[in-house]
């Protein structure tokens, strides 16, 4: 039999590095390809253990660069492109929407031309409930593939434009794809700029953290690892052309989840610090995941497990923490909370 490709792009980022190390470790008959632009946000120390494995293999390259995707592509003829690399962070868009199009809209489509161009097996393209933008607080209400787009932030707007393109190179083109939506994850590598790391961080060293306008916003978590099981099972078993949403039916008000994360490290509420609302900041996000359920998914980890789980992992691995804060982060940080 002979070995599939497995492009995986963005895996030196947080979901994109923990599905690498899942399918290095669960798929030794296929050859995993990591491509990554190393941005702030890529890291690949946390790739130790897998960079001497004969399975795995790096390409530092940018999506967007034609020049050297296309010939790439020309090459290596991928089996499969799992796509994860993207600009992610919505307060970084805000802020800086200009990447967030070049990145998460022409790298999509670059990726999308050269998998047309080999004729992939299949193209998954790893998206957010975000595109659905915003529910309100009537917890009897969710997103579910049929929800229209209504992104709000450019972040989320990006990622509908991506999503789209997807669904435009199946229809004229027959590439065959799945589109994967799937709620806000937490685990192992998350970056410190999203809630629940940059709690984890902030409690660990006793400085405040910054909740944005009352706390009240709802998230619908889920841990890393049951999204890199939903991927795996939407890529072997997905319906040509589907959409599936990802979500564990964990829904959280932001002050709920940052009063967990004080209390399992036995720290006081004192830390925490009411600051300015996000702009446009959507109310409430919640994920019918039933016709992924039909597909044979099922979430690993409750929101208890799963933050426990997190919050050890953090205590473990505080060097890999140190490394990340340091230097250029606490610019960001700075810039970030004195606005
Ligand atoms: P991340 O920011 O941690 O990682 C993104 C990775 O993409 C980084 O390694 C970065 O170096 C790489 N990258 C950025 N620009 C690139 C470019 N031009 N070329 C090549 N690589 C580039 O992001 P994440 O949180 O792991 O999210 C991964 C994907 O999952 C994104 O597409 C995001 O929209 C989606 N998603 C995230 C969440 C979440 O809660 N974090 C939820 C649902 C969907
Ligand atoms: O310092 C903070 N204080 C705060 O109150 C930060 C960073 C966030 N928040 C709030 C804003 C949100 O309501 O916490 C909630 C979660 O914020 P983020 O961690 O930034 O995530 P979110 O904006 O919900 O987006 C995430 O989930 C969907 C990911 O970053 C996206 O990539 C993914 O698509």
């Amino acid at each position: 039999m002979t070995r599939k490709k497995v492009l995986v792009t963005g895996g030196a980022g947080f979901i994109g590095g923990n599905f690498v190390q899942y399918m290095v470790n669960k798929y030794k008959e296929y050859d995993i390809y990591n491509l990554d632009l190393l941005t702030y946000a890529g890291d690949l120390t946390k790739h130790r253990d897998i960079e001497t494995k004969e399975n795995y293999h790096f390409v530092k390259a940018d999506i967007a660069n034609r020049d050297t995707i296309i010939p790439l592509f020309e090459k290596e003829k991928f089996d499969y492109v799992v796509h994860f690399a993207a600009e992610s962070h919505v307060d970084r868009s805000i802020t800086d929407p200009g990447v967030f199009v070049q990145t998460n809209v022409l790298g999509t489509q670059v990726l999308l031309e050269a998998s047309k161009q080999v004729g992939v097996t299949k193209f998954i393209h790893v998206s957010t409930d975000e595109v659905y933008g915003e529910l309100d607080f009537d917890p009897t209400t969710f997103f579910t593939e049929e929800t229209s787009l209504q992104p709000n932030s450019p972040y989320s707007a990006s990622k509908a434009s991506s999503d789209l393109l997807v669904r435009a190179y199946h229809e004229t083109y027959d590439l065959p794809i799945n589109i994967t939506r799937c709620s806000n994850n937490y685990g192992p590598y998350h970056f410190p700029e999203k809630l629940i790391p940059l709690t984890i961080s902030r409690v660990l060293n006793d400085q405040n953290v910054p909740v944005y306008g009352d706390g009240k916003n709802i998230r619908d978590w889920l841990h890393v690892i049951d999204h890199c099981a939903a991927i795996d099972l939407v890529m072997h078993m997905g319906l040509n052309g589907e959409v599936y949403n990802v979500g564990g039916h964990n829904e959280r008000t932001n002050l709920e989840v940052v009063k967990a994360i004080i209390s399992t490290l036995g720290k006081s509420e004192d830390l925490i610090e009411f600051v300015k609302d996000r702009l446009g900041h959507d109310k409430r996000y919640a994920i019918d995941p039933t016709k992924l359920e039909q597909l044979g998914w099922k979430p690993t980890y409750t929101f208890e497990t799963g933050i426990a789980h997190t919050i050890q992992w953090y205590l473990d691995n505080k060097k890999w923490l140190e490394q990340i804060i340091s230097g250029e982060y606490q610019n960001y940080f700075e810039k970030q909370y004195s606005m």
